[in-house]
């Protein structure tokens, strides 16, 4: 069956992400004070979900439990938005650490399809991994968004989806991480390839470019369907010598684009029946 056609954006918002250091861009949100002002701020920008990693006191990425579970409390508390928790982590974190990611309840975790080569480091996803995260999900009821670096991924997807049967939710939503050194690169041509090749099961798809291919990625996914990741774990330069001073700043030009296109940003409900999240 075909993806049917979006009248508005999905636009997730990645405001973290494990691999920046605090020190580096001071501006990045770390604590939970600045977490929930972030998803306040970025809400009110068109973001429908928050994608999290979270950090320690010393701004170290961490998996802490009662981080975690604090972290989607006080998001769920603040905003209407749905809470997405990374089970991918730190390339540095043990595969039963990044399991336990649902012990928090998140609406929807991560969920990468595939071991893939990260800069200078590998980020490990096998088989094995993968489908107990999988099955995990199933029985508690958490809605993954299956990460794709790479095409393999998209067939590991597939192979997913025919041992398990459907997600929880009953929807199979994609997001195409373009751009990271060693995985698929942030081109048009890279993002269409892999949108050929989804599995029928897939009922909706959003893109992220890193670093420069951001800006080349929003456009390209826009005119061709799709839907929006962006934010500082992704991307920190807004424009050519300018930092990106606050997520909701990358926020509100994708949604700036995305209405320009005559697809505004998705409300936080709609996002929730394209995603088979509960109410
Ligand atoms: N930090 C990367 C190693 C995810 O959130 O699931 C993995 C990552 C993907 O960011
Ligand atoms: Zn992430």
């Amino acid at each position: 069956m075909a993806i049917p056609a979006a009248s508005t954006t999905l636009i997730t918002v990645a405001p973290t992400g494990a691999e920046l250091d605090k020190a580096d861009v001071p501006q990045l949100p770390t604590t939970l004070e600045e977490l929930v002002e972030t998803a306040r701020t970025c809400e009110a920008a068109g973001a429908a979900m928050i994608h999290l990693h979270i950090r320690d006191g010393e701004h170290r990425p961490t998996l802490d439990p009662a981080r975690l579970r604090d972290a989607v409390q006080a998001i769920r508390s603040e905003t209407d938005l749905i809470v997405q928790l990374s089970t991918g982590g730190s390339v540095h974190d043990p595969l039963e650490q990044r399991l336990t990611v649902l012990d928090a309840e998140p609406d929807s975790c991560s969920l990468t399809c595939g071991t893939t080569n990260f800069g200078d480091d590998v980020f490990m996803n096998p088989w094995g991994f993968m489908s107990d995260l999988y099955v995990q999900a199933q029985e508690r009821e958490v809605v993954p968004e299956f990460e794709l670096f790479d095409l393999g991924h998209v067939a590991a997807l597939a192979r997913l989806i025919d041992r398990h049967g459907l997600p929880f939710g009953g929807k199979v939503h994609v997001d195409f991480v373009t751009g990271v050194p060693g995985g698929m690169p942030g081109t048009t041509a890279a993002l269409m390839a892999g949108v050929a090749m989804l599995p029928p099961q897939v009922t909706s798809w959003s893109a992220t470019g890193i670093g420069r291919s951001h800006l080349p990625i929003v456009a390209a996914a826009l005119s061709a369907g799709g839907h929006l990741r962006v934010g500082m774990e992704d991307n920190v330069v807004f424009a050519r010598g300018r930092q990106v001073e606050h997520n909701s700043e990358l926020v509100a030009r994708a949604a700036e684009i995305a209405t320009t296109m005559q697809r505004p940003p998705m409300s936080t409900s709609d996002a929730r029946e394209l995603l088979g999240i509960k109410p």
